[in-house]
């Protein structure tokens, strides 16, 4: 193990220097280890440990700008009730006393007519457990409030893993530099996955080829050796493509199958339907580049190489992403590559984490309640806030508490979230660090503290590190943690469970279950002075087999799906929206655009930093030259991009980084920062992926015209 020796960790007051541990509590695979440097009781520089595996001394540039966003001007730090119109962003400072009191108060009233009628709405603004999942679930629960289904990001893949591989495990970080082919399948790591990224560097020069799997040429696929630019949404029937290959030129770890798999000979039946031929046809590829892949493959494992498969979250924000996720994950079992450290497909590494699931959330107060809760899917949020109440939805929503996360911004087809959240009869409460987009419609806007100045522990989804954050320096202004927030509410609505008076530490403390053997030696308070713990989990987890489904092993065939009313085989289900599956549609509307994240912003946050947002500069749009010709659309234009459900504004980037037929905008802008107050999410829809009812922000059609003379 490498050397974690303690440091301090007592935030300081006096002018005195310490190094505090802290973890990045930002959404990314990443959660890197910090080092805060406190000087006098100022946070002055955020650097990464050296010492730890993954993070190994380096930071994004986001994130080693984190001082910078936790004393940048805008910060809020007073609890403020709204005077101008909803969305006007207009305020005035009002004392906690008033906050608290006016939030339980309303509340309450529209608890004794109906609970369901109050919605907490909450992503990953911090992914620490206490402050994202433990008093504010509590809260709701013993609120008895509706649910709200936390889909707006992973929930289609998990599902399409799940029932092939069984949990959420896949191959460890640290082993990837001994692959010697590595395939980076719908991810983008040098921007959103950028010690992932190093790893794949150490194998490059090691040897190994590196090929992507994306319609778009982004910063990572021009650095790879091949790059395959696939049409949107088609990734299920590429890997259908490859397992015909593997399985009819005999490429196969018959062993390996025969152990650990289950359904091969209704596998090798159904990729009959997937010859080379359809499928290039399908991916908008040409038949040699499926079975070169297929080969690549193949030939790697057979000369006994570590083979590896990234597979992120590209290839899931379409119609059929479970599916895509699921027949990818079936490909490491075909070859064997589990057996290798490093080998197999990484897609998350969450459910590595036994977390305390019970002690955080304490989902047995719903059990007090006359009726089992409803659940909102939160990726259809601009449609249920708009709903009336009816026997099947329940009450229309009355109340919403948003925290961790920025709807009006990230969630599809945004204008009907603004009109939502416009709603005059709507009680809105909005936990943030900034005055957001979703901040303007919030009648009562609270300050949190950021992750230098609460506790939290993390679970990860790129390592398998439980990572400590310790609190660097005291709450800026009056800015309380999420946790503090919900306990006054708790307090002031007579909740008296002791639960919520819990403390941070103590929440943390039973953070994850030791009865479970991965997490057997969690000790938070060792925790704390070392940072970070990896779990009791081997580096090649499914060499031996092992899969959590039914079977025990990987499974081509899946009962659980076909009692789930799925194909319970690989298939393959084409996009809403494309041109080869909705001509009608597509006449109109003729250019695939997807708006994968930008580098230098991290989901919404960061853009309202100066210097990111500088470096990132204005809205833009990458189009191939051939569809701006057509166009009259030239470099730097300002365009417009549209479809039925709305459109906006963005600055033309004519290049061949966008294959012809399709359309890229980094994202996701705060709508205030761009021309016209709009952004990405305008052209996004609502429909809902085949599995983990997940949205599709990457199946969209639209068009593109040039907005009259460049500025
Ligand atoms: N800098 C930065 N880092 C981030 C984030 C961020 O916003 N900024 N967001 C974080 C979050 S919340 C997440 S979920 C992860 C996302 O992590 P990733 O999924 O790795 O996201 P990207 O890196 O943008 O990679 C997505 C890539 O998929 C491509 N793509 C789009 N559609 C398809 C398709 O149909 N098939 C295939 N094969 N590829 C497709 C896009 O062009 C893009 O290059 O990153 C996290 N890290
Ligand atoms: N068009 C398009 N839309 C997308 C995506 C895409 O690729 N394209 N990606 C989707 C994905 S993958 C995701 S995960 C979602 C992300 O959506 P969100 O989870 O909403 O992510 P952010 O936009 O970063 O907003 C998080 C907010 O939480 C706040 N925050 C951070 N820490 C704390 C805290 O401790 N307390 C409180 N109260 N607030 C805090 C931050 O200031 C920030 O404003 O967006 C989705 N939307
Ligand atoms: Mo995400």
């Amino acid at each position: 193990m490498t050397s974690q020796s303690p440091v301090p960790v007592v935030p300081s007051s006096a002018a005195t220097t310490v190094i505090v541990r802290a973890a990045c509590p930002h959404d990314c695979p990443d959660t890197c280890a910090l080092l805060v440097t406190v000087k006098g009781g100022i946070a002055t520089e955020v650097r990464g440990d050296p010492a730890h595996p993954t993070t190994a001394g380096v930071l994004c540039t986001k994130v080693s700008r984190y001082p910078e966003r936790t004393y940048h001007k805008d910060r809020l730090l007073y609890p403020m009730k709204r005077v101008g119109a909803k969305g006007e962003g207009k305020f005035v400072r009002i004392s906690w006393d008033e906050a608290i009191d006016t939030i339980a108060e309303r509340l309450t009233q529209i608890a004794a007519r109906d609970p369901h009628a109050i919605l907490p709405y909450s992503y990953a603004g911090t992914m620490g457990l206490v402050q994202s999942e433990s008093m504010s679930m509590r809260f709701f629960n013993r609120l008895g409030a509706s649910q709200l289904d936390r889909t707006i990001c992973s929930s289609a893949g998990s599902a399409g893993y799940r029932y092939t591989v069984g949990e959420r495990v896949g191959a460890d970080t640290e082993h990837v530099q001994h692959a010697k082919l590595i395939i980076l399948w719908g991810g983008n790591p040098i921007a959103s996955n950028l010690h992932f990224w190093m790893r794949v560097q150490e194998a490059k020069r090691n040897g190994a080829k590196i090929i992507a799997i994306d319609p778009y040429r982004s910063l990572s696929a021009e650095k790879c050796h091949q790059h395959i630019a696939v049409l949107p949404g088609t990734d299920a029937a590429l890997a259908l493509g490859m397992m015909h290959v593997l399985i009819n030129e005999n490429l196969l770890d018959t062993d390996y199958i025969a152990r650990h798999t289950l359904g091969f000979e209704q596998l090798q039946q159904r990729v009959q339907q997937w010859p080379p031929q359809r499928v290039a046809e399908v991916c908008g590829i040409s038949v040699a580049e499926v079975e070169q892949l297929a080969r690549d493959y193949g030939h790697a494992a057979q000369r006994g190489e570590t083979t590896l498969i990234r597979a992120n979250y590209g290839l899931q924000r379409v119609r059929g992403g479970g599916m895509a996720a699921r027949n990818v994950a079936c490909l490491p079992a075909l070859v064997g590559a589990w057996r290798h450290a490093g080998g197999g497909v990484q897609m998350s590494t969450s459910d590595s984490f036994p977390k305390n699931g019970a002690f955080l959330q304490r989902p047995d107060f719903l059990q007090a309640h006359d009726r089992a809760p409803r659940t909102i899917n939160m990726s259809t949020i601009g449609d249920d806030l708009l709903r009336p109440s009816s026997p099947e939805f329940g009450p229309a929503v009355e109340a919403v508490l948003v925290y961790n996360a920025n709807p009006v911004a990230v969630a599809p087809e945004s204008g009907k979230v603004a009109q939502g959240f416009a709603r005059e009869d709507l009680f809105t409460v909005v936990l943030e660090h900034f005055q957001t987009d979703t901040a303007d419609y919030a009648d009562i806007l609270l300050p949190a503290t950021t992750q230098l100045e609460h506790v939290d522990v993390h679970a990860t989804y790129g390592h398998i590190y439980m990572m400590a954050n310790n609190a660097a320096i005291a709450p800026l202004g009056e800015a309380k943690p999420n946790t503090e927030i919900f306990r006054l509410l708790a307090a002031r609505m007579g909740f008296d469970d002791p639960c919520f008076q819990d403390s941070d530490d103590a929440i943390a403390a039973q953070a994850f279950d030791r009865s479970h053997a991965r997490a057997a030696d969690y000790d938070w308070s060792r925790l704390k002075e070392t940072g970070w713990q990896r779990l009791n989990l081997p580096a090649a987890p499914f060499a031996d087999g092992g899969f959590a489904t039914p079977s025990g092993k990987c499974e081509f065939y899946s009962e659980r799906m076909l009692a789930d009313g799925l194909d319970p085989l690989p298939g393959y289900t084409p996009p809403y929206e494309s041109v080869s599956s909705n001509a009608v549609l597509a006449a109109k509307y003729p250019l695939a655009m997807i708006s994968p994240p930008a580098r230098n912003f991290l989901n919404s946050s960061f853009v309202n930093v100066q210097s990111l947002r500088d470096t990132e500069g204005e809205p833009h749009l990458d189009i191939h030259p051939d569809d701006a010709t057509a166009r009259g659309i030239v470099n730097d234009a300002e365009v417009r991009i549209f479809n039925d459900r709305g459109s906006m504004l963005a600055k033309a980037r004519v290049t061949p980084r966008a294959r012809v037929g399709l359309v890229v905008g980094l994202s996701i802008w705060w709508k205030k920062f761009s021309a016209d107050g709009k952004n990405a999410n305008e052209v996004t829809s609502q429909r809902l992926t085949d599995m983990g009812r997940a949205p599709t922000f990457y199946d969209v059609l639209v068009q593109v015209e040039a907005c009259g003379a460049k500025d």
